[in-house]
């Protein structure tokens, strides 16, 4: 049974196999991931690095937004070119662009990636999107994690799976399943984390280096946020907003914010979740999480944003009160209408 969990799916095998004829030694490669990179994003990365290097190719990270303090514990041994910016994507035979399906999310690289000329290869688990950053070598909403699909590069190839790999790894599957606890928690995804212990991880460091080394500021923002819940019972519908100074106020970083919306979403009865981040240049990060058969995915498309059907998110122009208003009045609209 496990054996058959841990198979990699014959189309995804054949993506890998396509996009890994660009792996030859001594090449020079970018991976980038999206703004504000997640344990996934980050995971992704640095475990695909490490694969590279391990073939004797050159790889390094250049992502838009610098590396999250809470996973430099991944970046050991990782050459981190980010603090360079677009100039770090000069001179690099191959870009690989990890957990994006829409090229803008690379922020300010965007521009400098769209004009690359050299190959660009997109790894993704994220719905399609029509504007990728590159040729989409596998993009498979089936997996739990881009992680998973890097995880499944290993194996295909052949490439030993060492424990800081495997701990890269498993960052990726275990934070963008909320700690194997969300709907993309398949099977297969909890066969890999299997393998992945057996490979070295230790499941309670990970948890502790994840989930349990906040700095206080994180849980007095999240207080202070927590604080401006509104409920719709009727609908199902529970938002939550935050001011542009939170961060400052408190000392801590975009990162810290990560599964703060995961509280609204946690209330009895909510359909969809949303968390109002004002960024104080005019624009408003919206955060988009539901349950069920509530499909975010369609409903951020709305507004310019997307990700996946229970997991999304879009970045607004507007005030808070307004841009708040808009998307509230909207989502009650779009609860009411007949699935
Ligand atoms: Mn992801």
């Amino acid at each position: 049974m496990t054996t058959d969990l841990l198979s990699v799916p014959a189309g995804r095998r054949n993506a890998i196999e396509e996009f890994a004829r660009s792996f030859t030694p001594g090449r020079r490669v970018a991976l980038s991931t999206h703004l504000n990179a997640d344990g996934d994003g980050c995971g992704s990365e640095s475990a695909l690095a490490r694969l590279l290097s391990s073939r004797g190719l050159l790889p390094h990270v250049v992502n838009p937004t610098p590396w999250p303090e809470m996973f430099d514990f991944l970046l050991e041994g990782v050459d981190d070119r980010t603090s360079q910016g677009s100039k770090a994507l000069r001179d690099v035979d191959l870009l690989i662009v990890l957990d994006i399906s829409d090229v803008k999310r690379l922020g300010h690289l965007t521009a400098a990636v769209r004009e690359m000329t050299v190959e660009k290869i997109v790894i993704d688990h994220h719905a399609a999107s029509d504007d990728p950053a590159g040729h989409v070598g596998v993009c498979d909403i089936a997996a739990c994690a881009t992680a998973e699909l890097v995880y499944d590069t290993a194996v295909v190839l052949g490439w030993e799976i060492t424990p800081p790999i495997a701990r890269a790894i498993y960052t990726g599957m275990v934070t963008d399943t909320g700690g194997f606890r969300f709907s993309n928690t398949s099977p297969r995804c909890l066969a890999i984390a299997a393998q992945l212990l057996a490979a070295g991880v230790d499941p309670e460091d990970m948890y502790t280096r994840i989930y349990a080394s906040a700095p206080a500021g994180r849980i007095r923002l999240m207080a202070d946020v927590l604080g401006t819940l509104q409920v719709d019972e009727h609908r199902g519908l529970t938002w939550l907003s935050m001011q542009a100074d939170a961060l400052e106020k408190y000392q801590v970083k975009a990162e810290d914010l990560d599964g703060l919306v995961e509280h609204a979403r946690s209330i009895a009865g909510t359909r969809m979740a949303l968390l109002f981040r004002d960024l104080g240049n005019g624009k408003v990060k919206v955060s988009f999480r539901s349950t069920g058969a509530t499909d975010v995915n369609v409903f951020a498309r709305e507004f310019g944003g997307g990700g996946h059907a229970r997991a999304s998110g879009a970045l607004v122009s507007g005030e808070l009160a307004d841009v708040r208003d808009k998307v509230v009045e909207r989502a009650k609209s779009f609860l009411a209408a007949p699935a």
